[in-house]
């Protein structure tokens, strides 16, 4: 369901130019992760794969990023995020035609595997008939009553080779893979959309500042000072992928700052959409704010028995304005 709200100001958003270039000092002052060559090799090729047959690619980023205490890592800094929102839109954007590479945080949910992620897969299995040299296991239908389906659409994704999924853990290289992604869809132009909806970090302890080894408790309670994660959404607008429909997620828990806040960051980043939602209903209700309007998207209470997904109507909505943007600003690459 979805309801229109008018907009407190009907001019679009004015632009501040208060962005500055911490990114560059970021990425001077901090290695490429292990296997990033090879990462970023498999994202331009597969962008490149689905630009020439005119495909839309979307970025989706998933789940939360860790902050690393020590250099040789034992403890890190986490948040709640469970890749829901990623898993599920990756589904939504692949049943729209579109190939997704699907940036997420290791361990966190998948498309298509997130529908067990609650059930034991060994429930879901029955021995059918077992001699010396053959068996036959089955699904039970009961038990996993959405399987067929979801093996169905799975298997049109694999042959059509419209998934690549990227995994990272830590906040460093979550930066450096986005930056890498963003540069493989640059030529896409309008054609790429960016969903980034990954609960990344806002604070980290520098490489320079952190200790080699594991903290020792012997020293006592250490006194971790951290500094502001750069907003890669600048440099991402600005320089890497300037002509790409850009999304991006702003989650907060008090409900009088999340409009505020989402209009900020299209002021700020200039950028296509914020989709804002608070923490505990985030399942259930978001707001899309563009330049010029914003509306909420709630489930009904029929949708919400059926344990519908709110990515659905989100995807909807958004690949609606996704064509209108390559309408107005041409299919082309850069
Ligand atoms: O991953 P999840 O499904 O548990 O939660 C989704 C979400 C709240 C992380 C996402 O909708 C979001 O708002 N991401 C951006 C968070 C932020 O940086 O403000």
């Amino acid at each position: 369901m979805t309801t229109p709200t008018s907009p407190p100001q009907s001019s679009r958003l004015k632009r501040t130019d208060s962005v500055g270039d911490d990114w560059v000092q970021f990425f001077a002052t901090h290695d490429a992760p292990q296997n990033y060559k090879e990462k970023r090799e498999k994202m331009h090729s597969f962008a490149e794969e689905h630009f020439k047959k005119q495909t839309k690619v979307v970025l989706i980023t998933s789940g939360g990023t860790a902050v690393p205490m020590e250099s040789r890592t034992v403890r890190f800094i986490d948040n709640f995020s469970s890749g829901t929102r990623g898993a599920a839109s990756a589904e939504y954007f692949l049943s729209e035609g579109y190939a997704v590479i699907f940036l997420f945080r290791h361990k966190s949910l998948e498309p298509y595997m997130r529908h067990f992620s609650r059930h034991s897969f060994l429930d879901m299995l029955q021995i059918d008939s077992e001699t010396d040299n053959s068996q036959i296991i089955t699904v039970d239908q009961t038990k996993a009553p959405n399987m067929l389906e979801l093996l169905k659409s799975y298997q049109t994704v694999k042959t059509s080779k419209r998934l690549l999924s990227v995994e990272y853990v830590f906040l460093q290289e979550y930066l450096y893979l986005l930056r890498a992604a963003a540069e493989a869809l640059h030529f896409a132009g309008s054609k790429a959309m960016f969903y980034l909806a990954a609960a990344v970090s806002d604070f980290y302890i520098p490489g320079q500042d952190m200790p080699e080894h594991k903290i020792q408790s012997s020293d006592g309670p250490p006194q971790i000072s951290l500094c502001k994660v750069p907003k890669m959404l600048a440099p991402l607008v600005r320089h890497w992928a300037t002509k790409a429909f850009v999304t991006s997620f702003k989650l907060e828990t008090d409900k009088d700052l999340l409009l505020k806040k989402a209009r900020q960051a299209l002021i700020k980043f200039n950028h296509q959409v914020v989709i804002a939602n608070i923490l505990e209903d985030r399942r259930r209700q978001v707001t899309i704010v563009t330049q010029d309007k914003h509306f909420t998207i709630s489930l009904t209470e029929e949708e919400l028995s059926h344990e519908a997904d709110i990515e659905e109507h989100i995807v909807k909505k958004l690949t609606e304005q996704h064509a209108q943007f390559i309408t107005e600003n041409g299919n082309g690459s850069t």
